[in-house]
Parts: structure tokens; sequence; C-alpha cells
């Protein structure tokens, strides 16, 4: 990265002291990470927010939803900064309020609106996230979509799952010991979801059709042929992959279960990592020890995580400096209390 840029960052920074947080997930760039005060995924950056009052400005690399999120958890008092306002994501962005009010709508004709539970990955936006607090439902992470689930299942027959299939299908099979045929897939953009009333009626997992632009990608055979060329080694994917994927894989989990995986794994042993690019450099740098590949060669980084790159974060510091609010992210009251209801009941989740 440019040596003048980081300088500029760097003097930014200093002069904003602590009345600037800088938050930075584990999918940016490292020019970026450097100048984060905590790294984290979107769970644990989102705790963190929350858990400083005193700073002004939460300047967010990473994500809209994330951003939205801690606009959500923050105090009143404190703005927070999205470096680039383009740094959206493809997933979230397969659930908009509409498509999913339509669906409700679906359900509740057929009668089963009632006796149906949304559950929404953190991974949606904040209207997504309020949709499924006023419905009675909750919220998940890759970390804990078990137990959000098992505290759908004791309210209701079925779960509504936004908007990732493969964490709903992976969690809801591998992890509560449901089959392949409990679940069924809603096509928003088909009439009525693409499926029968009888099929909502009989499922127990109606999952939404979303992915992960990035996770979505990796394939069994990526599995098989790092097999392949690397004998012994352990396979380690996050749970937004392919049911196919995880299925053939060593280690399924969040970001957080995947960095420490590693940081507990012998020395000499060899990895092949199925999550985002930047990460799994940054975690083969810092652990010369081990051989450490990325599952696929051909899959690229995160486009919208990298739309924050040095010079929008240069941009925003220096603007803050120069008491300039720049991309600001607000989410209105009412979204924001009913998408706090939501994480709260999470949160109240037993450990
Ligand atoms: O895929 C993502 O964006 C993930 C796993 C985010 C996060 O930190 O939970
Ligand atoms: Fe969205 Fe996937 Fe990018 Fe995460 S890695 S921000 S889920 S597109």
């Amino acid at each position: 990265s440019d040596p003048a840029l980081a300088d500029r960052a760097r003097r930014a920074r200093a002069a904003l002291g602590d009345r600037a947080f800088v938050l930075g997930h584990h999918y940016q760039r490292d020019e970026v990470i450097e100048f984060a005060d905590v790294t984290g995924d979107s769970f644990k950056l989102a705790q963190q927010a929350a858990a400083r009052p005193e700073a002004e400005y939460v300047v967010f690399c990473g994500v809209h939803f994330m951003a939205e999120s801690a606009d959500i958890l923050t105090s009143p008092s404190q703005q927070v900064v999205l470096p680039d306002l383009a740094a959206g994501c493809s997933m979230a962005d397969m659930a908009a309020l509409g498509q999913v009010e339509d669906a409700w709508e679906v359900l509740a004709e057929a009668g089963l609106a009632d006796s149906t539970v949304p559950v929404a990955y953190m991974n949606s936006s904040a209207a997504i996230k309020a949709f499924t607090g006023r419905n009675g439902g909750t919220i998940c992470t890759s970390s804990n979509a078990d137990r959000s689930l098992r505290w759908a299942f004791e309210r209701g027959e079925r779960v509504l799952f936004l908007p990732d299939q493969h964490l709903g299908r992976n969690t809801a099979v591998l992890q509560l010991g449901l089959s392949l045929e409990d679940c069924v897939v809603y096509n928003p953009h088909k009439p009525g979801g693409g499926v029968t009333v009888e099929q909502l009626r009989a499922a127990k997992m109606i999952l939404w059709r979303g992915h992960c632009s990035v996770h979505g990608r990796f394939s069994k055979d990526n599995v098989d042929d790092v097999r392949a060329r690397i004998p012994g080694v352990n396979v380690l994917v996050h749970p937004e992959c392919r049911f196919d994927v995880v299925t053939a894989a060593d280690s399924v989990g969040s970001t957080e279960h995947i960095i420490r995986t590693l940081e507990a794994a012998p020395a000499g042993s060899s990895w092949a990592v199925g999550t985002e690019l930047n990460l799994v450099s940054r975690l083969a740098k810092a652990h010369p020890d081990k051989q450490i590949v990325f599952l696929d060669k051909t899959v690229c980084y995160c486009s919208t995580m990298n739309r924050i790159d040095l010079p929008h974060l240069v941009w925003a510091l220096e603007s803050l400096v120069e008491g300039r609010m720049v991309n600001r992210i607000v989410v209105d009251g009412d979204t924001a209390h009913w998408a706090k209801v939501a994480l709260e009941r999470m949160l109240a989740l037993p450990g």
C-alpha cells in the first residue's frame, strides 16, 4: 500500500484519539486491518462497538449490515461511519423486506404463519432483523445457529430461515438431526416461492433461496482436489458453504472457530481453508510453521468487503478530523427497536 497514504491515515487516527473507535472485520484488506482497534467477525464487532460508549465515532470497516447492527447496539449519541457506502453484501441483498413480507403472506394464506418462527442470520439488513423481531423470531450467527433453531422449534412447528439457505440446511441437518427432506427452498423470484402449500406444511425448515457469493462457490471437487494434492490435509470450512462441501470437510465452523482451530493446530500440520481469501492469507502468514492453503485457488475476495480500502479509510478519518460527518449509517427508530428485540432474544439464549 501507498506509504504516503498510510502516513495520512496514522496522523488522522492519532488526531481523533479516543473520540474514534475503528472496527475491522476479518475479511478486510491488510492495509485497512492495520488501523483497526479491534478485529472480529460480525457478531464480535457488534458487541465491541457497544462496549465503547465514550467513542463518538465508530468507524466500521466491514459491510453495510454490520454497520447497521453497530448503530442499533450503540448509544444514540454515537455515530457509525461506513468508509464506502457501496460496501454492501450480496447475501443480505437477496432478502428484501417486501419479498419476505410476501412470503409471510403466502404462509398466512396457507394458515401456517402462526406455527412458523422466523430466524434471520446476522448477515441480513436491519429491516429483515426487524421483521423477525415483530413476528416472534430471533437472530443467529454462524456460531449459535443451532441454539437459535432449537429456541425456534420450542415455539413453532417450522422455521423460516433467512437469507442463507446453506447455513440453515447445514445446521438443521448436521446439528439438529433433521433430514434433507425436512427442508424446502423458498424462491422469492417465483410465484408462491416455487413450492406448493403441501410442501410448506410438511417442511420443518423453509430455507430462503439466498447464499454467499464467496462461500457458495467452493465445491466438493475443490475438497477432492486438495486431498489428492496434499496428503493428510485437514479441510476446514465455514457453514455458509454448500451442504456437500461441509459434509466432505473435516471441520466446519464460524470465522472465530476457524481462527482458533488454526491457532491450536500442531506445527507441521496441513490445512485447506474454505473462507474469504484476505483472512486465509493473513492466517497463513501468522502461522508459518503450518501449511495453510486456500481451498480453491480460483475463488476471489469478497468484492464488497474489499471496497473499503486505504483511500476510503483516509477520506473518512480526515473528514472526521475536520469535523465533517460522512457516510453515517442510521437505522430508523422503529426498525432499530424491533431489530433490537430480535437481537436481544439471541443474546439471551443459554450459552
Ligand atoms: O460471510 C460473512 O460475511 C461472515 C461469516 C461474516 C461474519 O463475520 O459473521
Ligand atoms: Fe456477504 Fe459473503 Fe461478503 Fe460475507 S463474504 S459480506 S456473506 S458476500
